[in-house]
């Protein structure tokens, strides 16, 4: 049989931990540990004939440098390498969520959405065609209610489905981040691809958009690239470039364009539930 590693990356308070304890039919306690040093809790189980590894890692909103968790999910990623990553979203809180699930498109690895609470999502009289959003995105989308452990087996079905590249609907997408910051990202990658034997944890795609965003891990990643010093150059060039033209720090604007993305992928796929009107007292 073939073995499988997988990785629950998403905000806090998506069910997580309840989707890991239910899926590996463990009896952890579910909750938010302060001050605990981070960590993510591993489990094996079999699904059909797959041994699965399933990691349940620290939830975090960004994919970034800001906090030991963020910092603590991005290395596991590019590090550990999970076949899958799947990332759970709260259904009642799509906009929020999905700002992760842009920076996992960025790095282009495979992903499945366990579209969890969606059983809060039923209960509002809202239209949401996440199918088309998965479209849309090129990621599948499946809903689950963790809490009960419905939609998990066909959640596990969709990522050995990933997993052996069997879903056509499966594409990796670049969010356009408009002309001028494509500009800028094309010509940083083409200096990080000068070093035909740089490290190849990260898309190139995806370091080029950290250093635009001025972070700091991407750039210390990047020292070991034989040509360092013309990237950095070329980096400290296009951001100055794009602040100047778009006036805003060009973090900024990535966060923008992302946000931009979700919002126009929403409008076309979710339309919320009427307005209650209000009594009047
Ligand atoms: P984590 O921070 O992502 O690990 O989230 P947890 O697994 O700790 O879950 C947060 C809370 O959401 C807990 O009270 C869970 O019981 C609850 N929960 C998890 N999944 C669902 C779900 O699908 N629907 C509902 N209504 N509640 C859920
Ligand atoms: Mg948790
Ligand atoms: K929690």
């Amino acid at each position: 049989s073939k073995n499988i590693s997988v990785a629950l990356v998403g905000n806090p308070n998506c069910g997580k931990t309840t989707l890991f304890n239910y899926a590996s039919g463990s009896k952890e306690r579910v909750g938010n540990y302060a001050g605990v040093t981070i960590d993510a809790k591993e489990a094996r189980f079999r699904q059909h004939d797959f041994n699965f590894r399933i990691s349940d890692l620290p939830g975090t909103y960004s994919i970034t440098e800001y906090s030991p968790e963020e910092l603590f999910v991005r290395n596991h990623i590019a590090e550990r390498k999970p076949d899958v990553v799947v990332n759970v979203v709260d259904a009642s809180n799509l906009e929020r969520n999905l700002y992760l699930t842009t920076q996992l498109i960025d790095m282009n690895i495979k992903v499945v959405i366990a579209l969890n609470m969606y059983d809060e999502l039923e209960q509002k009289s809202v239209q949401f065609n996440y199918k088309q959003l998965g479209e849309m995105m090129g990621i599948p989308i499946v809903p689950t209610v963790a809490s009960k452990g419905k939609g998990l087996q066909q959640l596990f079905d969709k990522i050995i489905e990933v997993y052996e590249e069997r879903d056509p609907s499966v594409r990796h997408i670049h969010i356009n981040y408009g002309p001028d910051i494509e500009q800028a990202i094309s010509a940083i990658q083409t200096e990080i691809k000068q070093d035909e034997n740089r490290n190849k944890s990260y898309s190139t795609r995806y370091l080029a958009i950290k250093l635009l965003e001025d972070d700091a891990h991407s750039r210390e990643l990047l020292q070991s690239n034989a040509n360092a010093r013309n990237i950095r150059s070329t980096a400290d060039r296009e951001i100055k470039r794009l602040e100047a033209l778009l006036n805003d720090k060009s973090e900024t604007l990535i966060a923008d364009a992302k946000y931009g993305f979700i919002a126009g992928a929403l409008k076309e796929t979710y339309k919320p539930a009427p307005e209650t009107r209000r009594r009047n007292s």
